[in-house]
């Protein structure tokens, strides 16, 4: 019996041997020639690769490696709608006179009247409803007339109004020469969530001034809306009622076109979990702390991403599976596309 017991350890860690070695040997793609290989040495891997909910997440070879595709960020949008909260419509169209600085304008047209004369135009964009990092806005305008006092605000949907100071509040006056464009930024990084809701991010732009009525005239309103942050870009799936040690490892991999990612972060949630860190081009953290995958346990990885630059870097590293006590693990090819 004990006999017995030693030949189907024996053979188990063979077993185990071999899959570590195909594994560990293979690309993503390739991954797939081999999917019989792994399958007719073990009924079903112990720990599989589901896709998250944030990125896009391509499972490969019986969930034993995985892609993670991040999108372009920041995305860039321009206002679907607008509101002429005083004064009065008079040309363009939205996007189309503002998604870029040339002769098109859209032109409000102050009120008329008492002074001072008012213009209010408000902007609505259609956004990512996932929580942005950072909302950077940039409006080019010009007023038909010389020195208009302008406020720009950012509707924040947390306290329901329109903000008199902060991030999403700016003035200025405008050119003391009549019909000069003009470039104003507004990049909003603290609490940037507070100023979206289901999608939508408001903005109001208000110009006042005695005397003649005057023409409002927007030539660019853009919005960089910038998804920084992935959570559960992977789910990591114990299948098994035994508890396993996992982390990532890119020590063995040469990355492509890290130079441009000012911080990349990978971890793994609850407890926080550091794996895989690029700081400003050059790997910082090359192999992530062990993390306890629980009896039939699901653990969640995340990742941050900042570039300095456009452009296509792609990050290798393995998952690595290890049975608790032991030397003895598994190696699952991931891979992570940052546009
Ligand atoms: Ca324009």
């Amino acid at each position: 019996m004990i006999l017995r017991l030693r030949i189907l350890q024996l053979r188990l860690m063979v077993a185990l041997f071999f899959i570590v070695i195909l594994v560990s040997s293979v690309n993503a793609s390739a991954s797939y020639r081999l999917t019989g290989s792994i399958t007719t040495t073990t009924s079903s891997p112990n720990v599989i690769f589901q896709s998250g909910n944030a990125a896009t997440s391509t499972i490969f070879a019986a969930g034993t490696s995985a892609r993670v595709t991040t999108p372009t960020s920041p995305i860039i949008y321009y206002p679907i709608s607008y509101n002429i909260v005083t004064g009065t419509y008079s040309s363009g169209t939205v996007p189309g006179s503002v998604n870029v600085t040339d002769s098109n304008y859209f032109v409000t047209a102050s009120s008329t009247g008492a002074n001072p004369k008012i213009a209010v135009t408000e902007f609505t964009f259609s956004t990512s409803s996932t929580t942005p990092h950072q909302l950077n806005f940039t409006i080019v305008e010009q007023y038909s007339v010389s020195a208009a006092a302008v406020t720009i605000q950012v509707y924040n949907y947390t306290a329901g109004a329109y903000p008199s100071s902060g991030q999403g509040y700016l003035t200025y006056t405008s050119s003391s020469t009549a019909g000069t464009d003009e470039t104003q930024t507004l990049i909003i990084t603290t609490n940037p969530q507070f100023y979206t809701s289901a999608g939508q991010v408001k903005i109001m732009i208000t110009a006042s001034r005695n005397g003649a009525g005057f023409n409002q005239n927007f030539n660019l309103v853009r919005l960089y809306y910038f998804l920084e942050t992935y959570d559960y870009v992977l789910k990591i799936v114990n299948q098994q009622t035994t508890s396993y040690s996992i982390r990532l490892n890119s020590t063995t991999f040469s990355q492509s076109n890290i130079g441009r990612q000012s911080n990349f972060t990978a971890w793994i949630h609850d407890p926080g979990s550091l794996q895989l860190q690029i700081i400003t081009g050059s790997p910082a953290v090359r192999t992530g702390a062990f993390y306890t995958l629980s009896s039939m346990a699901t653990a969640y990885l995340a990742i941050r991403v900042t570039t300095s630059a456009p452009g296509l870097s792609t990050i290798d590293c393995f998952l690595q599976v290890y049975v608790p006590g032991t030397s003895t693990h598994l190696d699952y090819r991931l891979t992570f596309k940052i546009a």
